[in-house]
């Protein structure tokens, strides 16, 4: 087999991205102002870093050094506050159907995340031993839009990017996948997500026919 599956995490695997919007807005109120759901949509896909750049942008605060890496922190300590009990009925509908469907014609499986958080997570959701490969915040230097995530992952499934299929709900995301020259597939909203490959609403949108379409054996 010649074909490789790549996930991003949150928002494709998992819905934690209503536990980072939780997190973030607990700041920004901290700081004295709101953070909306709109607002939330850009930091779908980008690194906790960013995030905070934008965030304090929104709230228009100039931050020295430490209080910059203190915020990072604070956020991320509620964040994991939020996820501790996360568990296997946080599993988005059908992704286990796909997992199960991939692993069983030996297909290699690897996670593409921006998250610093992604291993615990998935060993909370039981889905751990599907990933044949793990590349997330911790690995790499560049942060989507920028391919490093899904390279990376190619390089470690042993399968050319062109032979990439990538699942991702960002519109970072999804530019990541086509700047790696792999075949993007966009869960979500296809408006937003309108430079994918192929759009789904969500993996109960996906038959099992069409994921044979993708797999070169
Ligand atoms: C995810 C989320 C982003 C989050 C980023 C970093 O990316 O979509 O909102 O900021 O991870 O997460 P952490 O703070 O846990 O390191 P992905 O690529 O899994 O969608
Ligand atoms: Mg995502």
């Amino acid at each position: 087999i010649k074909t490789g599956f790549i996930f991003d995490l949150d928002g494709v695997i998992v819905d934690t991205a209503k536990y980072h919007y939780l997190a973030w807005r607990k700041l920004a109120n901290e700081l004295g102002f709101e953070f909306t759901h709109e607002q939330n949509e850009l930091f779908k896909g980008v690194s906790r870093k960013r995030c905070l750049e934008i965030l304090l942008a929104i709230g228009k605060i100039k931050a020295t050094q430490e209080q910059f890496d203190s915020w990072m922190i604070e956020k991320n300590v509620d964040y994991l506050a939020y996820i501790e009990n996360m568990d296997v009925s946080e599993i988005l509908p059908d992704v286990p159907k796909v997992l199960d469907y991939l692993k069983h014609k030996n297909i290699p499986i690897a996670l593409g995340s921006a998250s610093k958080n992604a291993k615990p997570i998935l060993e909370k959701v039981n889905l751990l031993s599907y990933f044949d490969v793990l590349v997330d915040g911790n690995n790499v230097t560049k942060a989507k839009p920028d391919p490093e995530v899904f390279l990376i992952a190619a390089k470690q499934l042993g399968v050319k990017p062109c032979n990439c299929i990538v699942f991702e709900d960002a519109v970072a995301g999804i530019e990541a996948a086509n700047a790696a020259g792999m075949i993007s597939i966009g869960i979500g909203d296809a408006e937003i997500l309108n430079q994918a490959k192929y759009n789904f609403k969500d993996f109960t949108e996906i038959s099992l026919s069409f994921l044979d379409t993708l797999i070169i054996e």
